[in-house]
């Protein structure tokens, strides 16, 4: 039996997605049309065997997060349950705070997966690499190629080129160590809470002699990157699965259209039910297009590549939309032009208008390139992103939008141009 945890974090990790993460917890922005971790739960329910997938983070419960679960479970046939941290103990910590359920009704194996990442989930290969591996009791991290420079964003793994056995790991070292890096999927066998432990006795005892107070509480406080695996690299207990197959992190907005045209294009394979085909009656559709069935389309629009059109979204005559994410109940109305942005939940964008980002896509040369994560400023200045609508914001007619956020429940009057709109 198997059982796979979801990392999904909590309120104050998701800044860097502002404004979108305010109405909606970061785990369920809709990625290619269905919420970020959908995709993992799905991967999940494909692996033989897998019997309960268990939500940590340290989200309060809401509805979003409740409704979520109730349909998920119903269209996957498996329990999915949240388990809440009572403050945010790290992503060694979640786990270890919930072993007792994680390992509750014996599973041999679980897998942990970040949620905020998007991937094709090698869950199975993963699983048939560890029967390969010597030590039955092992534990295997995904890996993913990365270029030098990038590479230093990441965990950073060094492994033995014949039994794939993590030597050293290192999180986000300060000079090169390894092409090979961390991509936040994990299966792990129940001992990994021995290792887990041992680095909470250790800590505790430090804390202990620190200050003497608050010692326990903090020691629970565990990261799997920094603290576990480089405790256990070269121990003969950590190996990494080299995976080709797509994989990027979600973490700035601007990453989310990225990853939407990933899962986008793996539809075409697994989901083709869900793109978007030309029809006479139907807009133009260029390249992989998600449409809600509820959306209401002019046959004039021009939609694609890599768009998703939520519930109730309504578009006029004539309007483009291309690299773009129009989140539920928003209008684009007639001959609105909409790239690389994101609009938020129920805005308006007035006839004419034209809406633009800079996307910040991988290197498109380098086969290893990542999207690079997004400073907001770069020397004082806002670096050119996607353009993101907040939820709630009016556009009006004619106007031009570009490379800015604007913030929810904005009106605005004019053009605006590199700006962050409060
Ligand atoms: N349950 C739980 N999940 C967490 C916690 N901290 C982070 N996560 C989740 O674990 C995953 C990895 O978290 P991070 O390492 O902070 O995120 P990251 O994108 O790797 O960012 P950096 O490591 O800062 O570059 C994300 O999906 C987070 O939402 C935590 O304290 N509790
Ligand atoms: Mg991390």
């Amino acid at each position: 039996m198997l059982k796979a945890v979801i990392l999904i974090g909590g309120p104050q990790k998701g800044t860097r997605f502002r404004p979108l993460s305010f109405e909606v917890p970061k785990p369920l922005f809709p990625v290619a049309g269905v919420p970020m971790i959908q995709h993992h739960i799905e991967a999940c329910t494909k692996v033989p065997s897998m019997k309960e997938i268990l939500l940590v983070g340290f989200y309060q419960p809401n509805e979003a997060l409740s409704r979520f679960l109730v349909s998920a479970q119903q269209e996957f046939k498996i329990p999915i349950r949240y388990l809440q941290e009572y403050a945010a103990l790290g992503t060694g910590g979640g786990i270890y705070n919930f072993r007792d359920q994680i390992l509750s009704g014996s599973p041999e194996a679980f897998f942990v997966l970040n949620a905020n990442v998007c991937s094709e989930f090698p869950l199975p290969e993963m699983l048939a690499f560890q029967q390969q591996c010597r030590d039955p009791h092992s534990f295997v991290i995904l890996g993913n190629t990365a270029n030098r420079k990038q590479s230093l964003n990441y965990g950073c793994i060094v492994a033995n080129t014949e039994t794939c056995e993590v030597l050293h790991y290192v999180e986000k070292p300060s000079t090169f160590v390894s092409e090979i890096i961390n991509c936040g999927i994990y299966l792990f066998m129940p001992a990994i809470f021995q290792h887990i432990g041992e680095v909470f006795q250790r800590t505790q005892q430090e804390l202990l002699l620190e200050d003497g107070t608050n010692g326990w509480q903090r020691a629970e406080v565990i990261r799997l990157e920094q603290d576990v695996f480089t405790a256990l690299a070269g121990r003969g207990k950590l190996y990494v699965y080299k995976t080709d197959s797509f994989w990027s992190q979600i973490k700035s907005a601007g990453s989310a259209i990225y990853a939407s045209r990933l899962y986008l294009s793996q539809y075409s394979q697994c989901h083709p039910e869900r793109l978007a085909r030309n029809s006479p009656e139907g807009p133009t559709i260029r390249g992989n297009v998600y449409i809600h069935p509820t959306a209401s389309i002019d046959r004039s629009a021009v939609l694609g590549p890599n768009v998703s059109i939520g519930k109730g979204v309504t578009v006029g005559a004539g309007v483009h939309v291309r690299e773009s994410i129009i989140l539920h109940g928003a209008s684009l109305q007639d001959h609105t032009c909409v790239l690389n942005s994101i609009v938020g939940w129920d805005s308006t964008i007035g006839r004419w208008a034209r809406v633009e980002g800079t996307p910040s896509d991988p290197n498109p040369n380098d086969p290893y390139a990542k999207i690079d994560s997004e400073t907001l400023f770069r020397d004082g200045r806002l670096t050119p992103s996607i353009t993101i609508l907040g939820c709630n914001v009016t556009i009006p007619a004619e106007v031009v939008i570009l490379n800015s956020i604007v913030l929810p429940h904005k009106e605005l009057s004019r053009s605006f141009k590199n700006q962050i709109i409060l």
